[in-house]
């Protein structure tokens, strides 16, 4: 049994986090400030863990949850490209302030290891596939440069003063939880939502802009492996967590719309700025070191996803 700090616990990785380590017995406490996590993701678990309502840049209320915590799994952000295009300067400040106010308080109280969320946007419009960690980023975002500043400063932190840290390169996960009301939400969530309201949702592009969808189950294993995976392995080090294959945003429509039997072709617009063309993981160093073994679930995965809406 560890004791586990999640942040952005009520969002939707990091809920399914906290429902995951809690049927493994660990102690769970977590914070989110509620802008765009849900309490109701958390409301079946409410009373088993330790919830607080608070944003990643308090500084005494990030000092304080980090004492006493194993490890920390590090979620809360405010994600999203086109969130970021639209107002760089807030998501800056959350997503980079904020990682490292909760860096200074984990090295502080001896945290043993954090676990970054990282982002696939870091490879940018690197033309070559599969993406591979060792390549040039080349990130177009700010966004994209927000979440690749937080691994040099996890990367930092480990060098500096030994508080061991992991970046997962997470490639566009999806699966129930995952907000559907936003126009930032992920695709698959949005076109969901649109489709089940009786809109016809839009494509930005030509439909064959493709993504490494991978099922939240696998973001989840890959969690905790990083967690509890030798220092000299793990440490300091990034992982691509993808499922190595892709598939084109005309796929997910038809899926989607297969499964709701929604029967209206998709509307087409531009393309999204800071956007890139196609994005698949080459997971080979996390297959080889972390023992990570994603499970194909693209289709299985859409159809439970469907379905929670
Ligand atoms: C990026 C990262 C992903 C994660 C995520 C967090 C890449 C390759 N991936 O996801 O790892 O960090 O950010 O937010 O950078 N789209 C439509 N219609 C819609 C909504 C979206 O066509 O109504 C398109 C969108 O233009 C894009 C694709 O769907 O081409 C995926 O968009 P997304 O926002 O779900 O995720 P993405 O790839 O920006």
């Amino acid at each position: 049994m560890a004791r586990y700090l999640i942040t952005g616990i009520a969002g939707f990785i990091g809920s399914t986090l906290a429902h995951t380590l809690l049927e493994q017995g660990h102690e769970v406490r977590g914070f989110d400030n509620l802008s765009t996590g849900n309490l109701e993701n958390l409301a079946d678990i409410r009373s088993s863990i330790d919830f607080q309502q608070m944003d990643l840049q308090d500084t005494t209320g990030v000092r304080a949850a980090c004492e006493g915590v194993d490890y920390i799994l590090h979620q809360g952000a405010l994600a999203s490209v086109p969130r970021s295009v639209k107002d760089p300067l807030t998501s800056h400040e959350s997503n980079i302030n904020g990682t490292l106010n909760l860096l200074i308080a984990a090295r502080d109280a001896r945290v043993k290891r954090i676990v970054y969320a990282a982002s696939s946007s870091a490879y940018g419009d690197q033309p070559t596939q599969p993406k591979q960690e060792d390549m040039l980023p080349r990130p177009l975002s700010p966004y994209a440069v927000q979440k690749l500043t937080c691994e040099y400063y996890i990367q930092s932190f480990y060098r500096a003063y030994g508080l061991e840290g992991v970046c997962l390169r997470y490639f566009n996960i999806f699966g129930p939880r995952q907000a559907a009301d936003s126009p930032y939400s992920g695709v698959i969530a949005q076109f969901t939502f649109r489709m089940m309201a009786g809109e016809t949702p839009t494509i930005f592009g030509d439909g064959l802009t493709s993504r490494d969808f991978n099922y939240v189950d696998n973001a989840v294993s890959a969690n905790l492996l990083a967690s509890t995976a030798p220092s000299e392995v793990a440490t300091g080090r990034v992982f691509n967590i993808g499922t190595g294959h892709s598939h084109t945003l005309n796929e997910v429509y038809a899926t989607i719309a297969e499964h709701l039997g929604f029967t209206r072709k998709p509307n087409y617009g531009p393309e999204r700025e800071g956007d890139i063309k196609h994005s698949l993981a080459d997971i080979s160093r996390a297959t080889k070191e972390l023992g990570y073994q994603p499970k194909a679930l693209f289709h299985e995965g859409l159809k439970k996803t469907v379905a929670w809406y």
